[in-house]
Order: C-alpha cells, then sequence, then structure tokens
C-alpha cells in the first residue's frame, strides 16, 4: 500500500517532531525506466522518468550550525544530529550520510554553509523497491540547500553531486541515470539521455491506452552490495580487452554487429555476456525511442520484453520474484511487455498494460505471485511526474 502524503500532513509530522511549523516543504520524486537497464555507466543511453511517489521534506533553517534529521520511514533511527563544519562519512550514520553526503559534495565545490537547519523527511516510496529512494534523498537535501543558502547551483550540478554522493561518499558506483530523472523529470514526459554525451530531449510519455504499471516484488534490493559494483567492473574489463585492437571509447559506441566482431578480444563468457547486455540494451532503448516515434507500440513492448530477457541471462541481476512478474505479464492479453526496472536484485518491474485491463492482469499476477513466493507482490499505475520542487501552494 502507498501511504497518501500531501503539504499540509508534512507540515503537521514536521510540527509535531520539532514543536513549530516548519518555514518550508519540498517533494522529490522517485524514477522508473522505460528501457535502458546499466546502459548509464557504459556509455549508452536511458529512456527514464520521474514519477508521483517520492520523498517530502520540511525544513526551517536554523541560527546555529546544527542540522537535525528526522525520517518517518526509518523512525527507529531516531534523530540524528550533526555539525554543518563536518561533514565526514560515518558508517554508523545511516541514512543521514546521504543528507551528510549531499552537504559534503556541495562544499567541495566551493560553497558553504554559515547556519544550520531541522529536516523531516517522510516518503511513499516502498523500502528497497529499487525506485530510487536515495536519489530521491540526494536532489531534495541539494534543492533544500539551494534554496536555503541561495546557491549558485543549477540542477544539473546537484545532479551531478547527488551521483559524487553515490560514487565518493558512500561507495556506490552507479551511473548518472537516477539523479538525472528525479532532478530534471517532468510531467507525463520521459527523458531519452545520452550519457556519453549527455544529451538529452523530453519526450512525451504516449502509450495510447496503455499505463505503465509498477510491480514491486516487496523483495527488497540492496543495490550498495557488491553485485553492483562487480557488474560495473566487468563491463571495464571486457572494454578494456576490446580496447587493445579496436578504438572505442565506451561500450554505448558498439553497434551490435561491431560488437560480435570485437567479442573474441574478451575471451571470457562471463565478461561476453555482461558486455552484450550493454551494447545490446543501448541498441535496444534506441530502437524503443524509434519505435515510439513509429506510433509501433508492438514493438515497443517486445523490445521491453527483450530487456528482461538479456537482464535475466547476460547480466544476472535479475532474482525468480521478477522473472514470475515479468513472465506471467507476458502471457496475460493487454500487456505489451514487462521487465525488471532499475539495479534488480529484487526490488520492481514494470509492465506496459492496456489501461481497460489492468484490475484483471494485477489479479492474475498477484495471485501467481503470492502462491509462488508466499507473499504479495504490489502493484501501481505510474504517474509521470516533475523533477524535485519546492511545493509552494
Ligand atoms: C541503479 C543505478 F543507480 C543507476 O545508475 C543505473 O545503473 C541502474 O541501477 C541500472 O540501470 O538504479
Amino acid at each position: 500500500m502507498v501511504h497518501k502524503m500531501d503539504k499540509a500532513s508534512i507540515q503537521q509530522e514536521y510540527e509535531q517532531t520539532f514543536g513549530v511549523a516548519p518555514e518550508r516543504v519540498f517533494f522529490s520524486p522517485g524514477r522508473i525506466n522505460l528501457i535502458g537497464e546499466h546502459t548509464d555507466y557504459n556509455g549508452g543511453h536511458v529512456f527514464p522518468s520521474a514519477i508521483s511517489l517520492g520523498t517530502y521534506g520540511a525544513v526551517s533553517a536554523r541560527e546555529d550550525t546544527t542540522v537535525r534529521l528526522y525520517s518517518a520511514n526509518l523512525a527507529d533511527a531516531g534523530m540524528l544530529t550533526f555539525d554543518v563544519n563536518d561533514l565526514e562519512f560515518s558508517k554508523d550514520f545511516g541514512w543521514g550520510n546521504y543528507p551528510k553526503g549531499m552537504l559534503y559534495e556541495l562544499k567541495k565545490t566551493g560553497l558553504s554553509f554559515d547556519h544550520g537547519f531541522d529536516l523531516y523527511v517522510h516518503g511513499n516510496l516502498p523500502d528497497g523497491s529499487g525506485l530510487s529512494s536515495s536519489a530521491s534523498l540526494e536532489l531534495l537535501v541539494g534543492v533544500i540547500a539551494k534554496k536555503l543558502f541561495d546557491l549558485d547551483v543549477s540542477q544539473m550540478d546537484l545532479v551531478y553531486a547527488g551521483q559524487q554522493v553515490e560514487n565518493d561518499y558512500i561507495g556506490l558506483n552507479s551511473g548518472i541515470m537516477d539523479q538525472f530523472a528525479i532532478g530534471m523529470g517532468k510531467k507525463d514526459q520521459a527523458m531519452f539521455l545520452d550519457t556519453n554525451t549527455m544529451e538529452y530531449e523530453y519526450y512525451p510519455v504516449d502509450l495510447g491506452n496503455n499505463v505503465v504499471l509498477i510491480m514491486n516484488s516487496n523483495k527488497s534490493h540492496d543495490l550498495a552490495s557488491s553485485k553492483y559494483n562487480e557488474r560495473r567492473s566487468q563491463c571495464e574489463e571486457a572494454l578494456a580487452r576490446i580496447q587493445t585492437k579496436v578504438d572505442v571509447k565506451s561500450l554505448g559506441d558498439l553497434s551490435k554487429e561491431e560488437f560480435d566482431e570485437a567479442a573474441y578480444l574478451i575471451n571470457d563468457d562471463t565478461l561476453i555476456r555482461r558486455a552484450r547486455h550493454a551494447v545490446f540494451e543501448n541498441q535496444r532503448t534506441i530502437a524503443a525511442k524509434q519505435a515510439l516515434d513509429d506510433h509501433d507500440l508492438t514493438r515497443f513492448g517486445h523490445l521491453i520484453s527483450a530487456s528482461h530477457i538479456s537482464l535475466e541471462y547476460d547480466y544476472e541481476v535479475s532474482v525468480p520474484e521478477l522473472d514470475v512478474l515479468a513472465s506471467t505479464a507476458w502471457s496475460q492479453p493487454g500487456v505489451l511487455g514487462a521487465r525488471i526496472i532499475g539495479g534488480g536484485f529484487g526490488g520492481c518491474a514494470i509492465a506496459i498494460v492496456d489501461r481497460d485491463q489492468v484490475e484483471t492482469v494485477k489479479q492474475v499476477i498477484g495471485d501467481k505471485y503470492l502462491q509462488q513466493f508466499g507473499h504479495a507482490a504490489d502493484f501501481y499505475v505510474a504517474e509521470i511526474a516533475d523533477g524535485t520542487h519546492e511545493v509552494t501552494d
């Protein structure tokens, strides 16, 4: 179940926690990705959108240099406190490292903070669902800092700072997709981004009578687990082997044919499969955008499902729960395609479903899932929303 939230409820929760009303309220979305998975650190394309589920933050400036943080989602952690002049990572600080890390990364670019703040955070992104609650929090704090301290930074600066938090502060070598989608999202638009050049275009999500159904396996993923970083270094190793004889900057630069001709240079079964996913998924993402340009939703759906197969067999980031969600969806009338989204190892899949058949599809997949795994999956129809912003009305 998704918890319904709005500005008034978060203001009230802040007041109950800190004893006074907050000065300002912000919202930062989560993200989905139509297609283009594990391509963003391989110089490939991604096709994500921000969604209406996300993280609210209510905040007030303080006169001293203390920062107090409270998360309704992680209430067990209690109130976390630090000083804006002491921003070093500390393992025991748990979720507080994301806000602290954001200030740390902004400070590294020469910005300074002359006072602290009280921040109350409450999100309705399901826990561990792979809809990117960490990037949502990073951008939330980035936009809050920009407004609170009147920082001369663009939204893209905050996107890059968020990625730095993951890579350098937390230690997850993620690409730019999540922070980009969350920071730059626009209502009803997907973003077709080339991570090689960082050129992008907004693209209206017009799927005719179809919706994007998010299917949450409720199997928590742990992206920070070494698996994600391992996939990234496997791709880097495969690329380095190709580069011994082929002049290429990233796997995203290769066509399927060029990859076929170069694969012998990799000379290792696992590394070939990892790199093949990166190359083919990038080409699939370009083809999927073309299919939408051509109003060929059937082809678009096939490419979505092909992405799952590649993530399951070549990239090996799926789990049985996600395979059952996707494959049950494939067998249903009214489903154009379905696949894992995000890093994998748990979390969510999406299905492109005829609006009139959503309830039946949910029922069939939900029953099968419950029967097979003994716990329920959750379903939400995605609403494509704006990126991180202050809630003013
Ligand atoms: C995670 C990462 F944070 C993204 O950068 C991206 O690599 C994604 O997994 C897989 O496409 O969400």
